[in-house]
């Protein structure tokens, strides 16, 4: 698999009202976009740190998996997401050949227009991973 860099972060937030001026007004980011994923039931929120995006996960269902997660956990770290430049489908079926759990058997649209599939944070070392491009 052929990973390029940390595509982005993702932070699960119980309100994007209160986490944003944090990232805004604390460590200097400017947010530059807010965008709906109705199929994943989440608010995200964006920030550029060089090559790398924070995406702030609010929400928007007691159902969604961010929802459950807080529940469970807390706000904080959700996921990890690599950028592979080899295509999601080819990545996908390298690393299910080597026994890696999958949830997204198939890419998908994410946020921002980009091709992205979730491994299981049961066979990654317990780290919910992304790859996207
Ligand atoms: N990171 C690490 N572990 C996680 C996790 C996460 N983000 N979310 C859940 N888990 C763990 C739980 O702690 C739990 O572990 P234990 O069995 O040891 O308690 C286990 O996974 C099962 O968790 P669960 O609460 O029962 O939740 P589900 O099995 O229903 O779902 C998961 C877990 C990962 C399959 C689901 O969250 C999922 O499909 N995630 C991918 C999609 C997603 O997260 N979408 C939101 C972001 C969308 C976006 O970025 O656009």
């Amino acid at each position: 698999m052929n990973i390029s860099h940390i595509e982005h972060i993702g932070i699960a937030v119980k309100d994007l009202n209160t986490a944003i001026p944090y990232y805004e007004n604390i460590l200097g980011f400017k947010c530059y976009s807010i965008e709906e994923v109705t199929d994943q039931k989440v608010k995200t929120a964006f920030f550029k740190v060089g090559d790398t995006k924070i995406e702030l996960l609010e929400p928007t269902s007691p159902e969604s998996a961010v929802a459950k997660f807080i529940e469970k956990k807390g706000e904080g770290v959700h996921h990890i997401a690599f950028a592979v430049s080899n295509g999601v489908a080819n990545a996908l079926q390298e690393v299910e050949g080597k026994g890696v759990q999958l949830i997204d058997k198939a890419p998908r649209q994410g946020a921002e227009g980009l091709s992205i599939a979730f491994l299981h944070p049961k066979s990654t070392q317990g780290v919910l991973t992304e790859l996207c491009e």
